[in-house]
């Protein structure tokens, strides 16, 4: 990648080790569970995240709404954090498609759920309410900026949804980060936790893909959802066979992405005219004041259309900007993306 792209680590390409790996994938028809290489990556993935099993899907997207089919009836409510992915960017699909219904609650500063909340929003056993059956937390949180939530936290929801007889989903589409981040296995933060879902295509690498893990159970009724929903593949080794990479090799070495973000942030935080909002994980944040005198659209297009360096504005004309480093952003990239924002502010 020529191109110095830091609007997502969506955006990132399989590696040279991948393409070499879906080149060679053993495959098989996914539909009758015949795929070697889709059912090493699901007894991996379910091992890695010490559940019971998982299915591969599509997408972040996807396993999140097989979660929320598989876990919810037509006419229950969930209680989501305000500003989570599932509720604001997935485009309701759990009340356009499973007809259930979500119960914001403030999403807190540091990315979590406030308990009492929670705990204020479950309705009561009354027939004009729609019944609360789940809550979910999204780790990194994704709005909040990237940050990490801890196992503890994790534990925290895990007791509550237990004491209230909820099941309790987690939107782990980064969850590796947050790993990195506590330097834990992943593992302890999905502890407790009825599912997960997390990506193999942003940080990861990967060119397309997530996993959805539970107990069998679970899954078989995820594994159904996911077929209504047009998401069954078939030889979709070649797929799963970048996602073993991802999830083995690539897991590993996202604490460097966030060392270059804090690099990053470091180095825009000189330039006279910056303010860097937030540096978490992989995600940086940062904003224009009025002494910057450029107007913040005009600079994403220069550092596009004049040094192929790729940001993504943040709230329209405010002057905010969303970084977001990965595996294809090295240190040269960073050092260069400083250079040139500094000289542009000057
Ligand atoms: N997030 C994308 C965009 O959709 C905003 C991004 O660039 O960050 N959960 C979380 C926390 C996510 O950030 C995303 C993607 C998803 C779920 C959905 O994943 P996909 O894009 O694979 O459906």
């Amino acid at each position: 990648m020529n191109t110095i792209d830091l609007r997502s680590d969506t955006v990132s390409h399989p590696t040279p080790a991948m393409r070499e790996a879906m080149a060679k994938a053993a495959v098989g028809d996914d539909v009758y569970h015949d795929d070697p290489t889709v059912n090493q990556l699901e007894a991996d993935a379910a091992e890695l995240l010490g559940k019971e099993a998982a299915v591969f899907v599509s997408s972040g997207t996807q396993g999140n709404l097989c979660a929320l089919l598989a876990h919810c009836g037509r006419g229950e409510s969930i209680l989501i954090g305000d500003t989570s992915h599932i509720f604001r960017y997935e485009q309701g699909g759990m009340a356009q498609l499973g007809g259930i219904l979500p119960h914001t609650v403030p999403v807190q500063t540091n990315g979590t759920l406030c308990l009492d909340d929670l705990q204020a929003a479950i309705n009561p056993d009354d027939e004009h309410m729609p019944i609360t059956s789940l809550v979910a937390i999204e780790n990194t949180h994704n709005a909040a900026g990237g940050l990490p939530l801890s196992a503890e936290y994790s534990a925290q929801v895990a007791d509550f949804a237990r004491c209230n007889g909820l099941r309790f989903h987690i939107d782990g589409a980064r969850i590796f980060n947050a790993a990195a981040a506590f330097d834990v296995e992943a593992k302890s933060l999905a502890e407790g936790a009825d599912s997960l879902t997390f990506c193999l295509s942003k940080g990861l690498c990967a060119p397309v893909g997530s996993v959805l893990v539970g107990d069998a159970a679970f899954i078989r009724r995820a594994r159904r959802a996911r077929k209504v929903l047009g998401g069954s593949m078939r030889q979709a080794g070649i797929l799963a066979a970048a996602g073993l990479i991802a999830m083995h090799e690539m897991r590993l070495r996202l604490r460097d992405d966030h060392d270059n973000a804090q690099l990053l942030a470091e180095g825009l935080s000189e330039i006279p005219g910056l303010c860097v909002m937030s540096q978490n994980t992989n995600f940086v944040y940062f904003s224009l004041d009025d002494s910057a005198g450029v107007n913040p659209i005009e600079l994403a297009k220069t550092l596009r259309d004049d040094h192929q360096i790729l940001i993504s504005p943040y709230g329209g004309e405010q002057g905010q900007f969303r970084l977001r480093t990965h595996y294809w952003i090295d240190r040269a990239a960073i050092d260069k993306v400083v250079r040139v924002v500094g000289a542009l502010l000057s």
